[in-house]
């Protein structure tokens, strides 16, 4: 053994008492017992850094930093099959997983203290610098975000070498009583400590962040040109067929949020800068005194897959967006608004589709309500015709009027398309794919959209004889989807597929090619199959 080895092995020998041993093997209890201490130093540095949380803010959390990191990180295609899979539950799926991570790694180091200490305290550390370098690069991150980390790290250090010690004593020679009560009370008061403090200081984090009562006291002034009901028409009496407008708590949700941005409506500052004659500044309560518009539109996700939910349909309130750019004075050679969340997102959209007549808007209410929190509260922009990533920033916090050559979006930089349009699609929701009907009249029914151009037809086919014409429901605006139905006379038993296609107001029949979301949104034609009983 090399002198430097040696020395490294003196260190890392339990020392009890005055005596150096060498240690013996650690045996199935030495390493349920290491496991344990690792489980529960990791559990108390999660809870410090949830307590540190509760003044540094709710992003700032280890768990939620790192998570948060993993999203920027992560491939454009584990997103990708992250938002496909879990869906809405992606977040739930990727915090699962830090915890997990965390689990495994701090009951590793754990078993690793029993025989190399200094070597698993490094471990118990770099855990603490892991989430100070995912704070730190936090697009929002201030000095204030690194804290939590860091004493997550220092407790998670502390901990391990305090209760690797009790166990080695609880292990020594001349332990007895004393030495097992006192181990078995600090394995218990960790446990009990971290369970109390991180749930404690998560419901305190939850409701010290908590942006309900402040939406609760929103009151959104009255549209200067409300819109009427729309026609019920619009929608098809089919039973199992969504309402025109969807729910607000049904909405669809897309971000990359981990912890939904909490904003004061009486702190919120909209700022529009950069190439413009004057930039402006403008309050919430500004923003409501303004003239506002009622819009009906169809918002959905490039990662929507071909018959996917990722669509939803919602009438909006919210101030007028071109009138504030022409305030404002772009400049010429601006041909993008590049807008920011608080949270960071940055997003980009084309000046020209802002500015060419389109219903563009600083949305403060969705569905008659204000904006919900998950939605953007208390502003979003929403441009009619352009993917979510493009154009509906939530939490939108700054505009600034750039160029695309000198500046690209969180999503276009990792992949996905400058510029992305929404592409025309449609949907067979009516019957469910798979579902048995009974043989005779079945009554097809599904959703079409080509947002800003409008759906001018829809046509069904059945097991691929020609294609025939559906019964479209009453139009609301090109901005909206539209609804369809069709009765599929003399539906013969057996196994039966059912294509959907729309065309859209410019005459544009759907493309049956089929790709993918990536880059900038899936195409080809929803299909089922159906059993006729
Ligand atoms: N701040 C912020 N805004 C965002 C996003 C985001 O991740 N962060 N996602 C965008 C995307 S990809 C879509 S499709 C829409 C989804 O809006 P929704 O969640 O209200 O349905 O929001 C857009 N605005
Ligand atoms: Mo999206």
């Amino acid at each position: 053994m090399k002198a430097s080895e040696a020395r490294r092995d003196m260190d890392d020998a339990v020392v009890v008492g005055d005596r150096t041993e060498e240690p013996e093997p650690m045996g199935l209890r030495g390493i349920a017992v290491g496991a344990l201490s690792g489980l529960l130093a990791g559990g108390a540095a999660l809870a410090v850094g949830e307590l540190v949380a509760v003044f540094a803010g709710a992003a700032s959390a280890p768990a939620v930093a790192v998570g948060e990191w993993a999203i920027d990180l992560a491939p454009t295609a584990v997103k990708e099959f992250a938002i496909r899979e879990f869906g809405t539950h992606d977040k739930t799926a990727l915090l699962t997983g830090v915890y997990v991570i965390l689990a495994l790694v701090s009951a590793a180091a754990g078993v690793l203290a029993r025989r190399h200490l200094t070597f698993a305290s490094f471990i118990a550390a770099g855990f603490g610098v892991v989430g100070i370098i995912a704070a730190a690069t936090r697009p929002n991150a201030n000095a204030g975000s690194l804290f939590p980390s860091l004493f997550a790290g220092g407790a998670a250090v502390a901990v391990l070498r305090w209760l690797n010690r009790l166990a080695a004593e609880n292990d020594a020679e001349y332990a007895g009583p004393t030495e097992r009560r006192r181990f078995l009370g600090a394995l218990l008061g960790t446990a009990a400590g971290a369970a109390v403090g991180g749930f404690g200081a998560k419901s305190w984090i939850d409701s010290r962040y908590n942006a309900a009562p402040a939406r609760a006291a929103v009151k959104i002034p009255a549209p200067v040109q409300p819109l009427a009901a729309v026609p019920t028409a619009a929608h098809p009496n089919v039973s199992g067929l969504g309402p025109f407008f969807t729910p607000n708590t049904d909405f669809y949700r897309v971000d990359t949020a981990l912890s939904v941005p909490q904003l004061d409506p009486s702190k919120w500052m909209l700022r529009i800068h950069g190439m413009v004659a004057r930039p402006l500044e403008i309050s919430f309560e500004q923003l409501l005194k303004m003239p506002l518009e009622e819009h009906d539109l169809t918002l959905t996700c490039v990662s929507n897959p071909v018959g996917g939910g990722y669509c939803g349909n919602a009438r909006w309130v919210g101030a007028p967006l071109a009138p504030l750019l022409r305030q404002a004075g772009v400049k010429s050679g601006a041909d993008q608004i590049l807008s920011t969340s608080s949270d960071g997102m940055t997003i980009g959209t084309p000046v020209n589709a802002v500015l060419d007549g389109r219903e563009s808007m600083l949305a403060v209410a969705m569905n008659g309500v204000a904006l919900p929190i998950e939605h953007g509260f208390p502003c979003r922009m929403l441009v009619p015709g352009l993917y979510g990533y493009v154009s509906a920033t939530k939490w939108v916090v700054d505009l600034e009027l750039t160029t695309f050559a000198s500046n690209a979006g969180y999503w276009v930089a990792r992949g996905w398309a400058q510029q992305a349009p929404v592409k025309t699609a449609s949907r067979i929701d009516v019957p469910a794919s798979g579902a048995s009907v009974s043989a005779g009249t079945v009554t097809l029914a599904g959703v079409a959209w080509a947002t800003h151009r409008g759906v001018a037809a829809v046509e069904v086919q059945i097991d691929g004889q020609p294609w025939a014409e559906a019964t479209l429901a009453a139009s609301d605006t090109p901005d909206t989807w539209r609804q369809w139905s069709y009765t599929w006379q003399n539906a013969p038993r057996g196994k039966h597929t059912v294509a959907v296609r729309a065309t859209d107001g410019t005459g544009t029949v759907q493309t049956s090619t089929v790709q993918d979301v990536v880059p900038d949104g899936a195409t080809g034609y929803h299909q089922i199959t159906v059993n006729v009983v």
